[in-house]
């Protein structure tokens, strides 16, 4: 009777866990919403880098991306770069909105994430993370790897 009882609580535990577990990993960003192909325009450490992505929305609802975070940099920016006949500027942005089933790009030439000050040398050919803010829809962690001075769209 104790033994089964104590089966039983055991089973009931794991149980928890795994829920716990599964919670977690549907916390890591919203439901419906993938990053991919995330890089950064690598520069010498008194230029500002650059971080592009693709945000893919497949859920029925709207995301808003209000905040991205490099643990690797100490400033992170959210920009858009606007064109204007032969001039262009960047222009600092608070949220960028990926409609439902749509796609939003960060790419040379429009929005992307500027990143400052360095903390360590930046090595072409690793990788870095990247948290993707989504207010309360929940963050996404990418990996985003490192590519020279050079590289142009992907
Ligand atoms: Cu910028």
């Amino acid at each position: 009777m104790q033994v089964k009882s104590l089966i039983g609580a055991t089973a009931a535990l794991f149980a928890m866990l795994g829920a716990g577990v599964h919670a977690a990993v549907q916390a890591a960003g919203p439901a419906g919403v993938q990053v991919s192909g995330c890089w950064v325009r690598t520069m010498p450490a008194t230029l500002p880098s650059s971080a592009y992505f693709t945000i893919k929305n497949d859920a029925d609802k709207p995301v808003s991306l209000k905040d991205v975070d490099a643990p690797a940099f100490g400033m992170v920016m959210m920009h858009r770069t606007q064109s204007n006949g032969s001039t262009s500027r960047m222009v600092h942005v608070d949220a960028v909105d990926v409609p439902a089933h749509g796609t939003l790009q960060f790419a040379p030439g429009g929005y992307h994430v500027m990143l400052e000050q360095p903390k360590s040398t930046l090595k072409v050919g690793t990788t870095i993370p990247l948290t993707l803010d989504f207010g309360a829809a929940g963050k996404l962690d990418v990996q985003c790897e490192l590519r020279p001075a050079s590289a142009s769209a992907h």
